[in-house]
């Protein structure tokens, strides 16, 4: 079978990991710009000297040379996010900020005239700081509003430029890091499932506004995917197994089918906690999705007895002894992407965009390039199965990977964890040229690209 004709290849990054310029323009301070250490890391006071991310990779001035070298590469896609700030640089404007409005006219104006589509997350772990400041983040309602002007604003702005949305980046990763909503301060549970209520319903208003706009326009919603494994065949395992891929399963369950899960419901009884969902949301519910995005890194194990809780995307698990790990300690399963990618068609009968994969490394630039073996190894085993997926019968609109070129770390504010087929000189220190060097890996994918996937090796 194979990869289909006009299957969508290429690349995917964040404006928070590689924009930098962080207050150029008119634009505001947004959540990240004050968590110098990461997502991980408790929150700062205020942007600091060693915040990578307030420079980044500075695309936002290189932004050319970089969309020439993905066009090099033969991307068909790239996935970019808008800064909710740089649009609304407080959020609760009513006019955007022409400047912000002008900088995403230039990236996308250029991605289209390499023929590359571009595919728009508009909150990728990022909001105003300042809605998070005096409105609490998304435990406000109001919130819903505010983003609503933000992603109509930029529906009809960028009408018949971009065709692709994603809502909210890895929605459910809210349930484990609450800062990801604009939640600065510890909450209780009450709190943040509300945020959860609150950001599921504007995913779905924003849904409905973006076919208002253009009803060609295709809008997905965006999971942390990890498959949950049974450590043993134990019954109790295999339930905690399928109880902890229900917190990642609600997220799809309710973009896709338009109401709650049950399942998710007893959850809430239990925990005594009540959300208050009004009539007018149930309808806005039932805006649901186009497609189904999601990230995929690892999987994990579950265990009824067993509390060892490993490193991962956020979120981690019981280790799996069959499995080697990356440098951070993040599993490698290229098997775990072929049942996600079966699991989730299963489930919500939707065509799938794997939009985030790769391995973070720490790459060594020898003579201008980096020969990065192992990432090959890594993105050639997981496309390998998504091939696999795709005989299954799986619909997969597209894949990209993630931080083609290299960027700041979302988890840990490094740079030194790479991904990408492009290498930056930049260090952890902030020294560095800010140059860029083609990687072993570049023309390795380009090859891919060019073949459909014929290149891959088994
Ligand atoms: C995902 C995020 C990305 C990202 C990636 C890799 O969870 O959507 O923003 O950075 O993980 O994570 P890290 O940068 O921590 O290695």
């Amino acid at each position: 079978m194979g990869f289909p004709e006009g299957f969508l290849w290429g690349g995917a990054t964040a404006a928070n990991q590689i924009e930098g310029a962080y207050a150029e323009d008119g634009k505001g301070l947004s959540v990240q710009d004050v968590l110098p250490g990461g997502v991980v890391k408790p929150a700062s006071a205020g942007p600091t000297p060693d915040n990578l991310k307030l420079e980044a990779i500075d695309f936002y001035h290189r932004y050319q040379e970089d969309i020439a070298l993905f066009a090099e590469m033969g991307f068909k896609v790239f996935r970019l996010s808008i800064a909710w700030s740089r649009i609304f640089p407080r959020g609760d404007e009513a006019e955007p900020n022409a400047a912000g409005l002008a900088f995403y006219d230039r990236v996308i104006d250029e991605l289209l005239a390499h023929n590359i589509v571009p595919l728009v997350t508009l909150s990728h772990y990022e909001l105003p700081l300042h809605l998070a400041q005096e409105y609490g983040g998304w435990t406000n309602r109001k919130l819903i509003g505010f983003y609503e002007n933000f992603a109509r604003t930029v529906f009809k702005h960028f009408q018949g430029r971009v065709q692709y949305w994603l809502t909210f980046n890895e929605i459910n990763s809210i349930l484990h890091f609450p800062i990801l909503a604009g939640i600065m301060n510890a909450t209780d549970k009450q709190g943040l499932y509300q945020a959860i209520h609150h950001e599921l319903v504007a995913s779905a208003r924003v849904t409905k506004i973006a076919h208002e706009v253009d009803a060609t326009n295709k809008i997905g919603c965006m999971i942390l995917a990890m498959p949950r494994y049974p450590l043993t065949p134990n019954p109790d395992d295999v339930w905690a197994a399928l109880d902890a891929a229900h917190d990642d399963f609600t997220f799809g369950d309710v973009h896709c089918r338009g109401t709650y899960p049950g399942y998710f419901l007893r959850k809430l009884r239990e925990a005594g906690i009540e959300l208050d969902i009004t009539e007018q949301d149930r309808i806005d519910l039932r805006n649901t999705v186009d497609f189904v995005s999601f990230s995929y890194y690892m999987s994990v194990c579950e265990s009824a007895t067993d509390t060892t809780r490993g490193p991962g995307n956020l979120i981690g698990g019981v280790p799996n002894p069959t499995l080697a790990a990356s440098q951070w300690g993040w599993q490698i399963d290229p098997v775990g992407l072929r049942i996600i990618l079966n699991e989730y068609w299963d489930r919500w009968q939707k065509p799938l965009f794997i939009v985030e994969n790769g391995l973070g490394a720490r790459d060594e630039l020898v003579d201008g390039t980096v020969a990065d073996d192992y990432r090959i190894s890594y993105m050639n085993d997981h496309l390998v199965q998504v091939g696999e997926a795709l005989s299954d019968g799986v619909a997969v609109l597209g894949y990209t990977s993630w931080g083609c070129i290299d960027l700041v770390s979302m988890s840990t504010a490094e740079m030194s964890k790479r991904y990408g087929f492009i290498y930056v000189d930049r260090n952890d220190d902030g020294s560095g040229t800010l140059q860029r060097y083609r990687k072993k890996s570049f023309y390795w994918y380009k090859d891919v690209i060019t073949s459909n996937g014929a290149t891959l090796t088994p």
